[in-house]
């Protein structure tokens, strides 16, 4: 009995690890970094390229700041814009695919943590809004630092979408999203093979600092990866998660860039928490076998016991 051969359907993708980006650090020079970035992985084959969430500036939902106007001079009002332009035509000349993260302004006055895909014709084939925001939406002075995603951000109303670009089926999400299966799930069911994200993880979490016992350093890298590498098993499909990591403004960001496979195995891991490419030649035939078998969703899923997860938000105990 010959062994089923499948076709290879092979992209070669790069997840462009970023170290700290300082308050003060301009776009300009950011932009730089990316480029850099976006031509090694041109000269290691990479069709698409991942950067992080927020990848134009520093984390600043770690401040409190009371003026809109300052606030807003984290946001992007066009994409691409003067200081994006540069990293747009390079992506173009080079013909390489790219996520990138950024803060939205809209025209109408949104406030959106967003994330787009630009296909390897240099076109903006998708974008995304943070679902999942973590963190809270008033000052908390008795934290070592804020995590003011709440107040900065509105939930993002685009839904989980998928589009067919570079030869498969793309989905995207950020950072906090990655955390819950929902995720994943509402992807999987629109059959995503490649998952792009990025992400800002502090190493510690300043909540616990002050409310609990704080949480042991070394969970910070389990939960990142056991989450993702899950998500990818369970609805079989690459992820590529993308990490700004490093001492930014005085914050420890977690590292532990990563490319997982459809197996839920990590196949690439940065080392570091600067500025790092890693990269992997992501077969996408891969994802079938999942699909297929184990995790044929039309043939196991019983959609009528689960309705609680979309009817019903928060805990609901049985009665004492
Ligand atoms: N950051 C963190 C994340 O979800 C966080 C927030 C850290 C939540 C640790 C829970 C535990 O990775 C962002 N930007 O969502």
């Amino acid at each position: 009995m010959p062994a089923f051969k499948l076709t290879p359907r092979l992209v070669t993708v790069g997840g462009a690890q970023l170290g700290p980006i300082q308050r003060a650090e301009k776009r300009e020079a950011v932009v730089e970094r990316l480029i850099a970035l976006l031509r090694e992985g041109h000269r290691k084959g990479c069709r698409i390229v991942v950067f992080p969430e927020l990848a134009l500036t520093t984390f600043f939902p770690r401040w409190f700041m009371p003026d809109w106007k300052e606030v807003e001079t984290f946001f992007e009002r066009e994409m691409p814009n003067k200081a994006v332009q540069p990293l747009f035509d390079e992506a173009k000349r080079l013909k390489i695919g790219f996520y990138l993260g950024y803060a939205e302004l809209t025209a109408d006055g949104h406030h959106f943590n967003t994330a787009i895909l630009v296909d390897d014709t240099g076109k903006i084939v998708g974008k995304y809004r943070k679902v999942h925001l973590p963190g809270h939406s008033e000052n908390e002075p008795e934290r070592p630092f804020q995590h003011l995603e709440k107040r900065y951000f509105e939930p993002g109303d685009l839904g989980f979408p998928v589009w067919r670009s570079m030869g498969g089926i793309m989905g995207m999400c950020i950072c906090n999203d990655r955390r819950w299966p929902e995720t994943y799930r509402v992807m999987g069911l629109q059959g995503v093979e490649l998952l792009m994200l990025g992400y800002n993880t502090p190493a510690i979490n300043a909540w616990a600092m002050v409310h609990s016992a704080p949480e042991p350093e070394h969970l910070r890298q389990f939960h990142n990866h056991v989450v993702m590498q899950a998500g990818a098993y369970q609805n079989s499909t690459w992820v590529v998660a993308v990490a700004k990591a490093g001492i930014e403004e005085d914050c420890s960001l977690i590292g532990g860039s990563c490319i997982i496979a459809p197996t839920g195995e990590m196949v690439a891991l940065a080392r570091g928490v600067d500025d790092e490419l890693i990269v992997a030649d992501c077969d996408l035939a891969l994802c079938k076998y999942g699909k297929d078998t184990i995790f044929n969703f039309d043939k196991h899923r019983r959609i009528e016991h689960y309705g609680l997860i979309s009817s019903q938000t928060g805990v609901i105990e049985p009665p004492m």
